[in-house]
């Protein structure tokens, strides 16, 4: 089993620094909010160490991992390539980095597009992930990070509204779960 600090110094090998930077944020972001919301610390800080962990190549490599290690893609995934480093990761996690905790697994695996009815730990990733200190300002980013530790639910629905109008913006194509992911979390 690998602690914290031996992923850590992996994946400051494997990953670009920026990509390491916006990794260890959202490493003591989720340990923040995990604080919040009376979660296990450990278990937040490790899902947000390695939610990226599948993003150390480029998207045409994470298909072709993917097809080496027989990780089935649908096709959203082969059609939306930045998808592919959620399942990569996970399958990842799991293999390489000895994770066997499947709430970790299940919180990289949708940290992405989301899912219904998600984990407190899924919510925790999928917004740490977004508001973490380092990211780049956009609009309606401030009401999100109060909002996260205000009321969750209500972030994650504000978190996947922006995501969606940002990509509907950009006539990007709509993975199904982030479009369901939007519909639970606005009701
Ligand atoms: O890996 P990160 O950059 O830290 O963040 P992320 O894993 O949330 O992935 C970010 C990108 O994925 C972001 O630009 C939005 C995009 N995304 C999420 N859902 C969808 C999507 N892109 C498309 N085209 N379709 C989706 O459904
Ligand atoms: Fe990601
Ligand atoms: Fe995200
Ligand atoms: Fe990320």
């Amino acid at each position: 089993k690998m602690d914290l600090d031996k992923i850590s110094k992996k994946l400051e090998k494997k990953l670009k620094p920026d990509r390491y930077r916006h990794t260890k944020g959202v490493m003591y972001t989720a340990a923040a909010m995990a604080m919040r919301y009376e979660q296990d610390i450990q278990e937040a800080m490790l899902a947000g160490l390695l939610h990226d962990c599948g993003k150390f190549t480029s998207s045409e490599e994470q298909v072709e991992l993917c097809k080496k290690y027989k990780i089935e893609l649908s096709e959203a995934e082969l059609q939306v390539l930045p998808l592919i480093h959620a399942k990569l990761g996970a399958y990842l996690a799991k293999e390489k980095y000895k994770v066997d905790n499947e709430r970790v697994i299940n919180a990289i695996l949708y940290h992405t597009t989301g899912r219904p009815n998600m984990t407190m730990l899924d919510k925790i990733i999928y917004l740490s992930d977004y508001i973490e200190p380092g990211r780049k300002m956009i609009p309606g980013l401030t009401e999100v990070r109060k909002e996260a530790f205000t009321d969750i639910d209500h972030a994650v629905s504000l978190c996947a509204k922006n995501t969606l109008e940002y990509l509907k913006w950009q006539k990007r194509p709509i993975d199904p779960m982030t479009a369901k992911t939007y519909e639970y979390y606005s009701k």
